[in-house]
């Protein structure tokens, strides 16, 4: 390719567009809380991440012990998704778990 200098801004300006971004990635984090019933917990890690009942029993362990756990790790609409299906269960169930989600 031939550039004149004139053209050597638009010609950069143009690669750097076309560079393709990589979708990042969110983990989607529960929060540790008094009140929300342990098995509550272990039923919504299973429900909404696809987990066994030993695994969410691991997840849900940590997260009372550490304050806070990954439940999954999702490109940003499904890692909303989540999130929201986990606190509209605990609303319908008038608890207070917590979710949220952070970028990687
Ligand atoms: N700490 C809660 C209890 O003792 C259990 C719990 C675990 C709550 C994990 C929230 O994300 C949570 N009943």
């Amino acid at each position: 390719m031939n550039i004149k200098p004139d053209q050597l801004e638009d010609t950069i300006v143009k690669e750097s567009q076309v560079k393709p971004k990589l979708p990042k990635n969110y983990k989607v984090i529960l929060l540790n809380d008094d009140y929300t019933p342990m098995e509550f917990v272990v039923d919504v890690i299973q429900k909404v991440f696809k987990k066994s009942h030993d695994e969410a029993t691991k997840i849900m362990l940590q997260i009372h012990t550490e304050g806070i756990g990954i439940c999954g790790i999702f490109p940003l609409e499904i890692a909303e998704t989540k999130m929201n299906q986990v606190l509209n269960l605990s609303k319908e169930s008038q608890h207070p778990l917590q979710c949220i989600i952070e970028k990687i």
